[in-house]
């Protein structure tokens, strides 16, 4: 059998994580340890710095799965050092507040050669997953440049705001100014890479992992074309929710929900990805079982809900979350 997953970053490799885990144990039904898994990730959170093409949500699925994350920080390598990082600061070039590993730096310094010469992202990637072997088929949304911008409030400029990237909003300001608008650069005119559209087409399921609704699985469903492969596939389409007890477990998903006026609950986040049956994506949506008081409304809206622990703590208890989604829209 097949399982395509649209993932951004720790929290839709954590589920992969668990995913693959119950598939291997038999907890996953209908799978096995020869499902074959496709992983569509978002690479709106891209961008080059100090000449180098980073992918931040690729790279933590790649090394995740691969056994190379740093798992305390859910991004970059493990056991990784900062000499590169110290040296710049010591030439006073900026930006300071991004750091690139040591390790991680061999990854992009072989990503961006490899662009360079005329290879695609889909390609490059293809070529860092032979060494990282993540288990997956991990394919980038679109070989396109597309990166998320915010607006904030900026007083000295005569609009008013200003845009920056989605890294300067999150690694320098820490999201704790408002996002005024998100902005997905270069979205329009993007395509989705090889394969992607097959992957949601000719799948048995289609999976949106607890990733962030509007800058990971947003910016994906938004690529010209996705949106209505999910919404036109035969495969049964099932997510999970990335927010329990009313928050988001971290991460800025609270921040990006508000200024995109979606309620900050798993009812909100489920309704806004709407029911295939009126004109959304999903057939299921799974929620926290603290959320149970929400399936109701969800159920209103189309939806096949259930409540069960969403807690991604380990291996097996993630499994379990896998194994409740994919048993939600199993034909019965
Ligand atoms: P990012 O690209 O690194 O921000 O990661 P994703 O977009 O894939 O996922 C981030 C989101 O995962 C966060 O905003 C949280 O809402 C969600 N998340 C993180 N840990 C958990 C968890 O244990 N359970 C659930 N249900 N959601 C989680
Ligand atoms: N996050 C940080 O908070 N600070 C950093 O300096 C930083 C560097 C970095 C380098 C490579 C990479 O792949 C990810 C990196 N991240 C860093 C994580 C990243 O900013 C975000 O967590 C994601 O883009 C959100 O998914
Ligand atoms: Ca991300």
């Amino acid at each position: 059998s097949r399982i395509t997953v649209l993932s951004g970053g720790v929290g839709g490799a954590r589920f992969l994580q668990g995913l693959l885990h119950g598939l291997r144990t038999g907890a996953v039904p209908g799978g096995s340890a020869d499902t074959e898994v496709t992983v569509v990730a978002n690479t709106a959170d891209d961008w080059w710095i100090h000449g180098l093409k980073v992918c931040p949500d690729l790279d933590t699925v790649m090394y995740t799965l691969g056994d190379g994350i740093d798992v305390e920080r859910g991004w970059g390598r493990r056991e990784e050092t900062w000499s590169a990082k110290t040296e710049l600061e010591a030439y006073g070039v900026e930006p300071t507040w991004f750091g690139l590993g040591d390790r991680d730096i061999a990854t992009h310094l072989v990503r961006t050669q490899m662009l360079e010469a005329g290879y695609t992202l889909s390609q490059v990637t293809e070529a860092l997953c032979r060494r990282w072997q993540p288990g997956v088929r991990l394919l980038p949304m679109s070989d396109d440049r597309v990166e998320t911008h915010i607006a904030v409030a900026d007083p000295d400029s005569p609009s008013g705001r200003k845009v920056i990237h989605f890294q300067e909003y999150w690694v320098r300001l820490h999201a704790e100014v408002p996002a005024e608008a998100v902005l997905v650069v270069g979205q329009d005119a993007a395509t989705p890479a090889p394969g992607v559209l097959e992957a949601i087409t000719d799948t048995d399921l289609v999976v949106l992992p607890p990733s962030n609704p509007v800058v990971s699985v947003g910016t994906i469903l938004g690529v010209p074309g996705i949106r209505d492969a999910v919404r036109g596939t035969p495969a049964p389409v099932v997510g999970v929710s990335p927010i329990v007890g009313g928050t988001h477990v971290h991460g800025m998903a609270r921040q990006m929900l508000t200024s995109v006026g979606v309620e900050v609950s798993a009812a909100g986040v489920g309704t806004h990805y709407g029911a295939r049956s009126h004109g959304g994506v999903l057939d299921g949506w799974l929620v926290d079982e603290g959320d149970a008081a929400e399936v109701a409304a969800l159920e209103e809206a189309g939806l096949r809900a259930r409540a069960v622990p969403l807690m991604m703590s380990g291996p097996d208890a993630t499994a379990a979350m896998a194994a409740a989604a994919v048993s939600l829209v199993a034909p019965q």
